[in-house]
């Protein structure tokens, strides 16, 4: 036993090795991933809604938040029944939240309908379906040409999983000298965020060889027994990293390097993901981009700083892809906080996530716009049932027309293969306007998004080469000309459009291009004051939702006492703060109001309301 273990050691070294010699290649692929949750979903089975327990059903009928803390119904037949209408959506990968059975009581009055508190890892859960019907949802969807992607929660049990009262396991979780779990008090602590209880629940010391080699012997099964094509592994930075790195390596010499693995690390710092970067995952689901897209997507930040973060971001995973997200089953959907023109700005957003670099990920519900709604700021309660509302079932008219609109995006990306695998080249940036090119092979694809909610006409210097007729529109309703060698365009407010290049055209343009200041006409200057008696402030910087909260330099001047700042800001509300000399963070002591930051300190927030004479249209 001991020599057969030597073996397999030495042939994951020899693994090891194979994989940091050969020059593996960015993952790029065609693939757009349809996210659902199993619960929420399509209930094929009325039987099973009650599982065990039937105290663990209740349905949600509009009016009764509290019924979405218990199982709404939602199985793994419903899914496999629903394999044609998600294929219309011009997705072709389902990630399924865990159907891994789950612990059969409530969690302080919460029931684990979201698969996240594992009792026994071999088996599905009863109110999900049967082994044969997880078959039978892999199966179909191959026969689709479609592929599945099971979720696994590898961090942590249910609290009243068997192991905990089993002396021989006391050892798989993590404990102190005296036996007691440990707590997440520093989140800036990785020892701890690796090692402390998540949500309070028993969390495994994936370090100990027994419980790494149990949980690959639980991928490997479900692995073999269904021929799944991949894994969505859930809280990956609260397991130790020696453990990841180990696992993708068994995981790829069982399953092939087509197997799926994509690792769930929700920092938004992009230089917290790096270290995650060449440990054998896939995809990392891109937390930075996400805060980005919802800063300027849907709070009105400038899109300077938004080219600037992908600059960056793009930069800092050398082997793993971006998985894209705007929202997800653990955050606030991204219509939350906007009024009337939520869908257009959802429908840009998407727009990005359809042309930019990466896996595009969309959550259900996401498509159609589904209403979601923001966290309770005083309760501090968590918001995430009010985000995973029922899939409606009939659509309504205007979730109809959405979700048309939206398979026209994913249309858009499947057509043009430039658009998910493509070079990205900036060729244009304004405090409202992106224009980027995709480039692969001889398909050439412009596509030019407009944040503001007005028209707006701009010019881009182009190769001289280029001509008008062979610039053919593929999406969206905006007017180009050329003329003088510039390319000359008319956005309609809060838009996408897109262009194919057909004619031949300079190959020598820049990556990134330099950011020009022209502000579209829904912005307004707004002053911010700052009063410095001890003339102690030589530099007053704001940083906030409208920059994606990277301490900026504005216009600014000093009258006496009195340091002004002027921000360009379209109507909305924002959180900022000002920035002393650098280094000193404080919310601005006249600000209008105020609002509590994540660390315990509190924000300032300005409200910005439209123009009377210049109100969106
Ligand atoms: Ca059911
Ligand atoms: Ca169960
Ligand atoms: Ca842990």
């Amino acid at each position: 036993m001991r020599k057969f273990s030597n073996i397999i050691s030495v042939s994951l070294t020899i693994l090891f090795l194979l994989v940091n010699c050969s020059p593996s290649a960015k993952p790029e692929s065609a693939d757009i991933m349809y996210f659902l949750m199993i619960d929420r979903f399509v209930d094929g089975n009325p039987d099973n809604n009650e599982g065990s327990n039937s105290n663990s059903y209740k349905p949600y009928d509009g009016s009764n938040p509290e019924a979405l803390k218990h199982y709404q119904g939602g199985d793994l037949l419903g899914v496999t029944q629903s394999l044609d209408s998600l294929k219309a959506l011009g997705i072709n990968m389902i990630w399924i939240s865990p159907f891994i059975d789950n612990s059969n009581t409530d969690y302080v009055g919460w029931w684990p309908y979201h698969g996240y508190h594992p009792i026994d890892f071999y088996k599905v859960d009863e109110h999900f379906g049967t082994l044969n019907e997880l078959k039978a949802l892999v199966e179909a969807a191959h026969l689709r040409n479609m592929k599945i992607i099971f979720d696994m929660p590898f961090n942590q049990t249910a609290a009243d999983h068997p192991w905990i009262d089993d002396e021989s396991k006391k050892n798989w979780f993590h404990a102190n000298e005296r036996g007691e779990p440990y707590v997440i008090t520093d989140w800036q602590n990785q020892s701890q965020i690796e090692r402390g209880e998540l949500h309070g629940l028993p969390d495994l010391a994936q370090e100990r060889v027994e419980v790494s080699d149990y949980l690959f012997e639980v991928s490997k099964y479900w692995i073999e027994e269904t021929g799944c094509d991949g894994f969505r592994l859930d809280a990956v930075k609260h397991v130790p990293i020696s453990f990841w790195r180990e696992y993708t390596a068994r995981i790829k010499n069982l399953a092939g390097p087509e197997f799926l693995l994509l690792g769930e690390v929700f920092w938004g710092e992009a230089w917290r993901i790096g270290p995650y970067d060449n440990i054998g995952f896939d995809y990392l689901f891109d937390i930075p981009g996400y805060y980005a897209i919802r800063n300027t997507f849907n709070k009105g930040a400038g899109l300077g700083d938004f080219s600037k973060f992908y600059e960056l971001n793009s930069q800092s995973l050398p082997n793993a892809s971006f998985a894209t997200l705007i929202d997800n089953h653990d955050v606030a959907r991204f219509n939350v906080d906007l009024e009337e023109n939520a869908w257009e700005k959802q429908l840009l957003a998407l727009g990005w996530l359809m042309t930019a670099p990466g896996l595009p990920v969309i959550y259900s519900g996401t498509e159609l716009g589904m209403r979601g709604y923001s966290v309770d700021d005083v309760s501090g309660e968590s918001q995430d049932y009010l985000n995973r509302l029922p899939y409606p079932d009939p659509l309504s008219q205007e979730q109809m027309l959405q979700k048309k609109q939206f398979i026209e995006l994913t249309e858009l990306r499947n057509k043009f293969p430039a658009l998910s695998q493509g070079s990205f080249k900036e060729l244009y940036k304004d405090w409202s306007i992106y224009a980027y090119l995709r480039k692969l092979g001889n398909e050439r694809v412009l596509v030019c998004l407009n944040n503001a909610a007005t028209q707006e006409f701009i010019s881009i210097p182009l190769p001289p080469e280029m001509d008008i007729s062979e610039i053919q529109k593929i999406y969206g309703e905006a007017i180009i000309r050329l003329e003088g060698g510039n390319l000359l365009l008319r956005l309609p407010a809060n838009t996408l459009s897109a262009w194919e290049f057909l004619g031949d055209m300079s190959e020598n343009l820049p990556q990134w291009v330099a950011f020009t200041n022209r502000l579209s006409a829904d912005y307004q200057l707004k002053k911010l004051f700052y009063i410095d008696k001890d003339s102690n402030v030589d530099q007053l910087q704001v940083a906030g939702d409208f920059n994606n909260w990277t301490a900026r330099d504005y216009s600014r001047s000093r009258h006496g006492d009195s340091l002004f700042i002027e921000i360009p800001l379209k109507p909305g509300k924002y959180n900022y703060k000002f920035i002393l000399n650098g280094e000193e963070w404080i919310a601005d002591p006249n600000a209008e109001a105020f609002s509590s930051d994540p660390y315990g300190g509190r924000n300032s927030v300005l409200t910005v309301s439209s123009h009377p004479l210049n109100k969106p249209r």
